[in-house]
């Protein structure tokens, strides 16, 4: 078509692509936790975005459509620094992006990976993302340059730390922020389900990603650099003393288990100012 020659690729709304590396991304960020911090604020913040969590870049088309996935339970105060940072980075990264939050419904145990599940589906059921991040609630990214996108295999993001002295714990180590396309989380039949309490969950996915035939991708340890706000163990997610056992199972189980299995019941659906929150029964351990 001669009459575009010259003209930069335009979008059925006419907008240019954002260009390939955003202008607006900085490097390490400052994260500090504001005493007083209200939710009110961080909305005033973020005029932008839109009900449930929404935000297009103003003057581009995105290249990329991120969901984030955060399961959810008792930690509004953590939510509410995570919100703070996360809607200015994923802006300052030009990404077409939501939020959603994953909130536990009831008092029986915390299940971290099913609630992962939940979010995937109910995530794509709105919009065809192209990449899904599963996100701790109480990790703060300290580096713009930690672009939330999808990479050629799973990507582990949360490399590097405070707790761990930012380095990796472990080799094999997929916990804490991890992204994956919805091509790569059904070739692993996703997360497993019956993970309840702490731990094991993310040494799961990890040799989940290896059964699929997929590697693990990371950024470089100085960029996917997190701060964890610190917090005792949760009521409701006491350790999982059957973790051992069964992450011994996984090549076995991980067929059985997983996003051809999952069962729930969703409660409320809420498009809220600054995320969307599913609130869903995830039932009891069988
Ligand atoms: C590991 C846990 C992970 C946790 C990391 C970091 C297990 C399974 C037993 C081998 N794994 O030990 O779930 O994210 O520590 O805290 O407990």
């Amino acid at each position: 078509n001669l009459s575009l020659l010259g003209k930069a690729q335009t979008t059925e709304d006419n907008l240019p692509y954002c260009p390939k590396k955003s202008p607006l991304v900085g490097g390490p960020i400052h994260v500090t936790f504001p005493s007083g911090l209200t939710l009110a604020q961080v909305e005033r913040k973020n005029p932008l975005v839109v009900r449930g969590g929404r935000y297009r870049p103003p003057n581009c088309e995105a290249r990329h459509r991120t969901a984030i996935i955060i399961p959810h339970r008792n930690r509004e105060h953590h939510l509410k620094f995570l919100l703070y940072y996360l809607h200015p980075f994923l802006q300052r990264q030009q990404l077409n992006y939501g939020i959603y939050i994953i909130h536990q419904e009831g008092n029986y145990t915390f299940n971290r990976a099913k609630l992962m599940n939940v979010g995937f589906r109910e995530a794509m059921r709105e919009e065809e993302w192209d990449c899904l991040f599963f996100h701790d609630v109480d990790l703060i990214p300290e580096d713009d340059r930690n672009t939330y996108i999808c990479d050629a295999h799973p990507k582990h993001a949360a490399i590097a730390m405070d707790k761990f002295r930012y380095k990796l714990p472990y080799k094999s180590y997929f916990g804490g922020v991890s992204a994956l396309t919805p091509q790569q989380y059904l070739k692993m039949n996703g997360f497993p389900n019956n993970y309840w309490g702490w731990g094991g969950e993310d040494d799961d996915i990890g040799v989940r990603v290896s059964l699929g035939g997929m590697l693990i991708s990371r950024p470089a340890l100085n960029v996917g650099r997190y701060k964890m706000i610190k917090h005792k163990l949760d009521q409701g997610n006491e350790i999982n003393p059957r973790r051992f056992n069964m992450l011994a199972k996984t090549r076995h189980t991980w067929k059985q288990d997983g996003m051809n299995t999952v069962e729930y019941e969703i409660v409320r659906r809420e498009h809220l100012p600054l995320y969307t929150n599913i609130t869903v029964n995830i039932g009891t351990e069988k």
